[in-house]
């Protein structure tokens, strides 16, 4: 990579634009507003991982020694709410998705950057109602709420908690319009549907679920709002209401949910498995289509989480056997990055390093995932720290192993610096054995039938949880380290050339960091996004010319 060494005179970009407060805050720049949201919710990020650790500390001995049972209900509910709402669902869409899409299909910006700055608003205004339900003595319902304990029994700040959710939601709704409205109209000429890359499918496929799925959540939480306030009987079963409706009506959203959080970790993976490979994606369309695939049949199967809540086994065989349809397309994608690394010339650098540590990871959980679909399973390990360890494993190892590996990627393009190879590749290791070290004892744990949701078990399951703690500590410091040099490349960190990893797809086209309207000349795109002629590695073709 020689290139990096070469000095670059620095043009006029978005970031030495202006230096002023105001021109942050008020910014319609979607690389600008990409930024807050990083700042953001890398705030959201260490602040849920703060409740983690607390949760781990009081796990360390079988009994409730460190905190009392309430005060342990308060912490795993903060850290499942912070990390859930503010932090995964926001994270690779708000961050890399806002900054990457309009430059990956040739834009001068989204179709609406008013909305999109109002996006992050409303989820600082969430964020700060959040913090004040903290404040003000937590929430202990989990990150679920489930009824009758969120509606009849919590004393707790639910209320608050709700209308934070519900105002975070719009932000939500707000990208997923903006998404789907700009991949519609704003694409350069020559960019059409099959020419788009991955990560734009996948951005897509993640909108819908967005505009579709958060409505139903937000207006759950209102009648959730409304059951306190007024008792209206909607889901009070002494007033005529019904319990488990809310269940339907929270996994109708958050079973998709669980898509608008791992799809934007593939959408980074496929950009990354093509570009450090140099190979074209393996089966494209099919890529492609199996994001759509996901995004539809996830709504199918909220089912498997209620196989235990009285819901009629007909019901159950049912949403098992969706549960069955919807893996599918996960694994279309977990073969074609296989078939994409199969032959490739293969660069071992950052990026590379965490989208592999992403599948590891990604095809654990899913395949454990499918352990849980299985009716007789589920019915053993439900509410056992086997499900606790299966979800951490797609989103916190699956979506956070992608994201930070985006970070990397793209990383040079958005601060216009390098960063020590050196460490980072430390980084993705000692997060990936730290991340196992802490939720692999969990399943087994859970298969032996420790519970979730408890601040004292049994002293037969304490070495699995001293494990388990010890591997939160290792990874505690693997999540801090890309934080640390990161931050001091911003000022250290070699000039990045435009394209640093030779890769094609167009936001590689532009300066790094770009300038304020992206590029100095508009795209023309000729050819499909992922030129790389493995015979000859330096060799690729970018994927469109600027024509002035
Ligand atoms: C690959 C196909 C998948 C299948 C078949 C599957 C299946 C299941 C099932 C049946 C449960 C309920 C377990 C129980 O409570 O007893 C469950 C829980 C969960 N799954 Fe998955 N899952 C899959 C993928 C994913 C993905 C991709 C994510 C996240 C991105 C995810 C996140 C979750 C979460 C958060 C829970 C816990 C819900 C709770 O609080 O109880 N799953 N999964
Ligand atoms: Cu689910």
């Amino acid at each position: 990579m020689a290139a990096i060494a070469t000095p670059h005179t620095r043009t006029s970009n978005y970031l030495n634009a202006d230096y002023s407060w105001r021109s942050w805050l008020l910014t319609l720049d979607h690389k600008r507003i990409g930024i807050l949201y990083i700042v953001s919710i890398t705030f959201f990020f260490f602040l849920g991982g703060l409740f983690a650790t607390l949760v781990r500390l009081e796990l360390l001995t079988p009994p409730a020694d460190l905190f009392a049972g309430t005060t342990y209900n308060k912490l795993f509910s903060m850290h499942g709410i912070i990390m859930v709402f503010f932090f995964l669902v926001p994270s690779i869409p708000a961050t890399l998705g806002n900054f990457l899409l309009p430059l990956m299909i040739g834009a001068r910006d989204l179709a609406f950057p008013r909305l999109n700055l109002a996006s992050w608003y409303v989820l600082m205004l969430g964020g700060v109602f959040m913090i004040l339900a903290m404040i003000g003595g937590g929430v202990d319902t989990g990150w679920t709420f489930y009824t009758p304990f969120s509606t009849t029994f919590s004393n707790t700040n639910v209320f608050y908690a709700a209308l934070a959710i519900f105002i975070a939601g719009f932000s939500s709704i707000f990208t997923g319009i903006n998404f789907i409205v700009t991949v519609h109209k704003m694409r350069a000429p020559g960019m059409t549907w099959f020419r788009l890359p991955l990560f734009v499918w996948s951005m897509y496929a993640t909108s819908l679920i967005m505009v579709l799925g958060t409505p139903v959540l937000a207006i759950t939480l209102v009648l959730v709002a409304l059951e306190r306030i007024l008792g209206i009987g909607i889901f009070d079963p002494s007033i005529g209401g019904d319990a488990v409706l809310f269940q339907h009506l929270f996994w109708f959203y958050s079973h998709p949910a669980v898509y608008i959080m791992v799809l934007p970790g593939m959408a980074v993976v496929s950009e990354v498995i093509a570009a450090f490979a140099r190979r074209p994606i393996f089966g494209y369309k099919f890529v492609a289509f199996s994001s759509l695939a996901i995004a539809i049949i996830g709504f199918l199967v909220w089912g498997h989480h209620m196989f235990v809540s009285s819901q009629s086994m007909y019901a159950s065989l049912v949403f098992s056997l969706l549960s069955y349809l919807v893996a599918i397309p996960s694994a279309i994608k977990v073969f074609n990055w296989t078939a994409t690394l199969y032959k490739g010339s293969i660069r071992w650098q950052t990026p590379m390093l965490y989208a592999m540590g992403f599948l590891g990871l990604f095809v654990i959980g899913g395949l454990t995932g499918l352990f849980l679909a299985a009716l007789p399973v589920d019915v053993h390990v439900h509410d056992t720290y086997f499900v606790v360890a299966h979800f951490h494993y797609i989103m916190v190892g699956g979506t956070i192993m992608a994201y930070l590996g985006g970070i990397h990627y793209w990383w040079p393009k958005i601060s216009g610096r390098m960063y020590s190879e050196w460490l980072g590749k430390l980084s993705a290791v000692v997060i990936f054995l730290g991340f196992n070290l802490t939720f692999f004892p969990q399943f087994i744990a859970g298969y032996m039938g420790m519970p979730r949701r408890y601040a004292a078990y049994v002293p037969e399951f304490q070495v699995l949880n001293v494990l388990s703690t010890a591997g939160a500590s290792i990874l505690a410091v693997g999540y801090l380290m890309p934080l640390v040099y990161l931050l001091w490349s911003l000022r250290y960190g070699p000039l990045a050339p435009p394209n640093p990893w030779e890769a094609t797809g167009l936001e590689w086209e532009t300066s790094s960091p770009p300038p304020p309207h992206n590029f100095a000349k508009t795209p023309v795109v000729t050819r499909g996004p992922y030129a790389y002629t493995p015979e000859d590695v330096h060799t690729f073709v970018p994927q469109g010319e600027l024509r002035g």
